[in-house]
């Protein structure tokens, strides 16, 4: 035959599960409806100055009416899963005490068309919509929150698991603690000194693992759960056995509080002697449910953390400084690094022996001008998409045990603090009438999931 007319030789594994992903709080709309209570989202973007373009999650691109719409678009671009994420406030209104009744009226609708039209759900039980009730009573900085969430995740394992057979804890534990706690930039806008700062991340990771437990006691048998971390990841800048594992000891330091104590029971120490008299306050029994055995690990991959070079002196690495002149997407911290899909699994493979890997987010906001012909011709996001999966499938080529990939989004929607202005979906949405129009990058995945290689 000709050359390039043959079946891609760079192909994903045979049942590689290709997916979606969206939140509750970006999406969803209905924020007073079937009884649900206010989150610390609902407040943030009343108080003025904190959204770029001045909106709120009230409406958005109303999933919870249009969740049917939804899920045509996905079946029509041939995907196996979908991944979206349950709002805490729905079911406890309160944060803790009495259920809604109606709490998961809307995700047992949403799972059924699911379900109906051959699409696996994943569930993520804590994408950021803190019921306000909660931050009343300290939020993440009291251990409550962390048993409140064990409760929350033990009565969704009840209600749901006999059709969720997978379940994510919390989304981005790194991203809700440092931009709600830190910089103040996401909810609930707080700027904690680094003490208080730490007890937060020890209160999610804590989270995680009696969510974890939570599921096991209570979800039908053979549940799997995970959390869905964005994973900070070092490259190395030249691809050395020295500078690898130069990177893969880097790596394990970024991400110290989050997946390296969920993974390895224990905070490095580094991360104690860096934090001194900051320290968290923990126990050991803390240190063993926040490590509770999971099933699979979900990364979300955008961008690369650092490039780093192996180093004599200790700790054995040395990261560089980003060139100026280095290239990003539509939003600033998107820098453009590919090579993170293929090494962000293999390090949490390597690291941690982690046999189940999901990509659980993978994107890019792009420019998203409609062209005269109403079309969106986001060739600059099929471009980023193909580079990721290039080097995504890299991975599965040498035996890293990746099983999926959720593209972040379906549809343009709620993008924190800037608002509707930055967009990362596969459809548009246009938001004063709600109509979706796939783009270009949702002909590009539709081929992507058929030909099961980087189209
Ligand atoms: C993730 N950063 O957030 C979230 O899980 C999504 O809800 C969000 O819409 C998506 O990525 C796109 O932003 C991130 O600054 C926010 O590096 C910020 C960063 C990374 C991820």
């Amino acid at each position: 035959s000709s050359p390039g007319t043959r079946r891609p030789a760079a192909a994903f594994p045979e049942g590689f599960r290709w997916g979606t992903a969206t939140s509750s709080y970006q999406v969803e709309g209905a924020t007073h409806e079937a009884g649900r209570g206010p989150s610390i989202w609902d407040t943030f973007t009343q108080q003025p100055g904190r959204i770029r373009d001045g909106s709120t999650g009230q409406v958005s691109v109303d999933h919870f009416n249009r969740y049917k719409e939804d899920v045509a678009l996905m079946k029509s671009m041939g995907t196996h899963t979908y991944r979206f994420s349950i709002a805490w406030p729905r079911v406890f209104p309160e944060g803790s005490g009495p259920a809604n009744p109606k709490g998961f009226d809307f995700y047992d609708r949403l799972v059924d068309a699911l379900l109906a039209a051959g699409i696996e759900p994943y569930a993520t039980l804590y994408h950021w919509d803190l019921p306000q009730a909660l931050q009343d009573r300290g939020g993440w900085e009291s251990r409550d929150t962390a048993e409140a969430f064990g409760e929350y995740a033990a009565l969704v394992a009840g209600k749901l698991t006999d059709r969720v057979r997978q379940i994510f804890t919390l989304n981005e534990m790194q991203t809700f603690v440092e931009q709600g706690h830190e910089t103040g930039n996401f909810a609930p806008g707080l700027k904690l000194p680094p003490g208080r700062l730490n007890q937060v991340r020890h209160h999610a990771a804590l989270a995680h693992g009696l969510a974890v437990q939570a599921v096991r006691a209570n979800g039908r048998r053979g549940t799997r759960v995970g959390p869905a971390e964005n994973i900070a990841t070092a490259i190395p800048a030249v691809e050395t056995m020295e500078n690898i594992r130069a990177a893969e000891l880097a790596t394990r330091e970024l991400n110290a509080p989050y997946l390296t104590v969920m993974m390895e029971g224990r905070y490095t120490d580094a991360y104690l002697a860096r934090a001194g008299r900051d320290a968290p306050r923990f126990t050991e029994q803390d240190l063993r449910t926040i490590s509770s055995k999971v099933d699979f690990v979900g990364l979300n991959v955008y961008a690369p953390t650092q490039y780093v070079l192996a180093s004599e002196a200790a700790p054995g690495y040395a990261a560089l400084p980003f060139p100026s002149s280095h290239p990003h997407m539509a939003s600033s911290w998107l820098t453009l690094g590919p090579e993170a899909l293929y090494w962000a699994p293999r390090h949490a493979a390597r690291l941690w022996q982690v046999k189940n890997i999901f990509i659980t987010e993978n994107g890019a906001s792009a420019a998203d001008q409609p062209a005269p012909d109403g079309a969106v011709y986001d060739v600059d996001r099929v471009m980023y998409l193909r580079n990721c999966l290039m080097h995504l499938q890299r991975a599965t080529a040498e035996g890293v045990p990746v099983r999926g990939y959720f593209l972040w989004s379906l549809l343009d929607n709620f993008e924190w603090a800037d608002g509707y202005a930055t967009r990362f979906g596969l459809v548009h949405v246009d938001y004063a009438t709600q109509k979706r129009t796939p783009k270009l990058s949702a002909a590009f995945f539709r081929e992507v999931i058929a030909r099961n290689a980087p189209a």
